[in-house]
């Protein structure tokens, strides 16, 4: 909500399933983000492998005031890398509340060490104040681009390889063919 309505709840709603549209310029570029923000609750969790399948990018987010919420965070990845099959996903790490100094309970350089394992860029974000929202989205779809430039480049290999190998398969008749004349 901070991020798109600048917004600050300061009730704690469930959240069953929200989604947010909204369109951004980042790099100069227009981005249209498709924001689903997802049950962190146990019995809301039902649609979670459709989401995860679907999802280009994800952010997981914990609490630095609550030590369970990082495990979960870690449970989370392992989630999204059995659904996908693959630990090529964008994703950023966030650890929540940094305004809460006084109840931390998960230390910056644990975030730090989480990110570094889950090779994703990392954020102590504060939704209350505001602080690096902007900059945990825009990260993400910089993530985004880029997996999909390397599968543009990787695909444009794999269509330019047929042919690559056609043309040298060829070659020897050519040979032949010369050598005949
Ligand atoms: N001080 C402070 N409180 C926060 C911050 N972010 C969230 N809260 C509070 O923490 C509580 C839970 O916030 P939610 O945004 O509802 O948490 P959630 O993770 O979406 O919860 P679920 O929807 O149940 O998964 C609310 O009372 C918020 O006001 C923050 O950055 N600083
Ligand atoms: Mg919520």
């Amino acid at each position: 909500m901070q991020f798109i309505s600048h917004r600050f709840p300061e009730d704690h709603d469930p959240t069953i399933e929200d989604a947010y549209k909204t369109q951004i310029r980042i790099d100069n570029e227009a981005a249209n983000l498709d924001i689903l923000d997802t049950a962190g609750q146990v019995e809301f969790t039902a649609m979670r492998d459709q989401y995860m399948r679907a999802g280009e990018g994800f952010i997981i987010s914990y609490s630095i005031t609550d030590r369970r919420s990082f495990q979960e965070a870690r449970q989370l990845k392992q989630l999204i890398y059995r659904v996908r099959h693959t630990v090529d996903t964008p994703l950023v790490l966030v650890g929540n509340k940094s305004d809460l100094a006084q109840l931390r309970q998960v230390s910056i350089e644990e975030g730090k060490r989480l990110a570094e394992e889950f090779q994703c860029p990392f954020f102590e974000t504060s939704a209350a104040l505001r602080y690096y929202i902007d900059e945990v989205f825009a990260t993400l779809v910089r993530q985004i681009r880029q997996r999909e430039a390397e599968a543009c480049r990787v695909n444009k290999k794999k269509s330019q390889r047929p042919h690559a190998l056609w043309t040298r398969l060829r070659l020897p008749f050519h040979r032949k063919q010369h050598s005949l004349q």
